[in-house]
């Protein structure tokens, strides 16, 4: 059976260790968001963290995330320190117990929506992401110098006319929901420091940053062994090239290569339903079937799509990915290989009470509890057949 868990952003999140429980977890998904990105997670650092969980009645299942710097994804600048580094806090959390790590390799940013607060019908707020207005924050808010030649003339002329029919409040808030700072900050990225970033990565091409992620496992792998971690790395959202940078974590193809590169058990991938289901190409039951084995972690939550590259956060049960079937095909694979996965919702919508408090952008309490619910619900409808 699959582990119900949910993320906590640590002592800062508004939603509470007590509320993930009540929830109906029993593990939980964090990270030590204190620490700077390439700095060593220390064993001190990890146990305390361990031990707050714990005094809540949940056990510390997944890490998600122990970031990987830029530099490292440059292969550049600190990349060597940072490695070793990464090493090392793998080390740490495997001498505290921690089994599962996930990671991305996703250039400058994580994530990436244009709306945090799409309202759906009932009134409650979704994630979505509406390609013609990241065009025009791209070409005419960031106005990353060069961005044209990555657009058609088409969807050129589509963003002018984005932000003549715009008000300012409503450009403000692609402006604003683009430039989030990374998940688990309440910070936001400034345009002088996102063109920074991305001139930084000018001359790295997609085989480039591939070749990179390859290096970094080639190093970090073996020390995933040793601490009997198994590294999920998460896959691009969205799952194409951004902002002229590469992503290389996008397709099934991305996927069998990273795992190609390194055979290990300790080297496989998150599956993540909402990131990789954008892309009407990506088979997800498939996935299962032919890269089940590589999978240490699920993320399970949907988007409804449509043929002009725009998509919002479905319920969990709702959009275009078939939860049924692929919680059904999950339930073989976990059968046939022996393994609980740890899962988690994502992306709840922000309802009810939640409407009226911060939370972290797609982290708000009750939508995630839904979420966890409904797949709870499923799981243990389609499991009957097993017993
Ligand atoms: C979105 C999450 C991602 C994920 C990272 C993993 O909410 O699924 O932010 O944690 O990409 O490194």
């Amino acid at each position: 059976m699959m582990h119900e868990t949910m993320r906590w952003f640590g002592p800062g999140d508004p939603v509470s260790l007590q509320d993930l429980r009540q929830a109906g977890c029993a593990g939980v998904v964090t990270a030590l968001h204190q620490v700077p990105v390439g700095h060593v997670w220390t064993i001190q650092d990890i146990q305390a963290r361990k031990d707050l969980a714990e005094a809540a009645g949940l056990t510390w299942t997944v890490v998600e995330s122990l970031p990987v710097s830029d530099d490292i994804k440059r292969w550049k600048d600190d990349c060597e320190l940072h490695v070793r580094n990464y090493m090392e806090s793998l080390h740490n959390l495997g001498a505290c117990g921690i089994r599962v790590v996930t990671y991305n390799f996703m250039p400058v940013f994580d994530w990436l929506r244009t709306d945090t607060g799409y309202a759906l019908p009932g009134g409650s707020l979704a994630l979505r992401f509406e390609r013609v207005a990241f065009i025009a924050f791209d070409l005419f808010m960031l106005r990353r110098p060069g961005a044209e030649k990555d657009y058609s003339k088409r969807e050129i002329r589509l963003a002018e006319e984005w932000m003549q029919n715009h008000a300012t409040a409503e450009q403000a808030v692609v402006f604003k929901s683009v430039l989030l700072g990374l998940p688990g900050s309440t910070g936001q990225f400034t345009p002088e420091k996102v063109l920074a970033e991305l001139d930084a990565y000018g001359d790295i091409d997609r085989l480039t940053l591939q070749e990179n992620l390859f290096r970094f496992l080639t190093r970090i792998i073996p020390a995933a062994e040793e601490a009997g971690i198994r590294m999920a790395i998460h896959p691009d959202d969205p799952p194409y090239a951004v902002f002229g940078l590469p992503r290389v974590v996008s397709t099934e193809s991305d996927l069998q290569q990273i795992i190609d590169s390194v055979p290990s058990a300790s080297n496989g991938f998150c599956y993540c339903t909402g990131s990789l289901g954008v892309r009407a190409d990506n088979d997800l039951p498939g996935i299962i079937d032919r890269l089940g084995d590589h999978i240490h972690f699920l993320h399970l939550r949907n988007t409804t799509k449509d043929t002009e590259g725009n998509f919002f956060e479905a319920g969990h049960l709702d959009g275009d990915a078939d939860m049924v079937t692929i919680v059904d095909r999950l339930l073989q694979l976990m059968a046939r290989r022996k393994v609980d996965l740890h899962v988690r919702p994502d992306h709840g919508h922000q309802m009810l009470d939640d409407l009226h408090k911060t939370t972290y952008p797609g982290y708000s309490a009750i939508g995630r509890l839904k979420g966890l619910a409904e797949l709870r619900g499923l799981q243990h409808g389609l499991a009957a057949k097993f017993v």
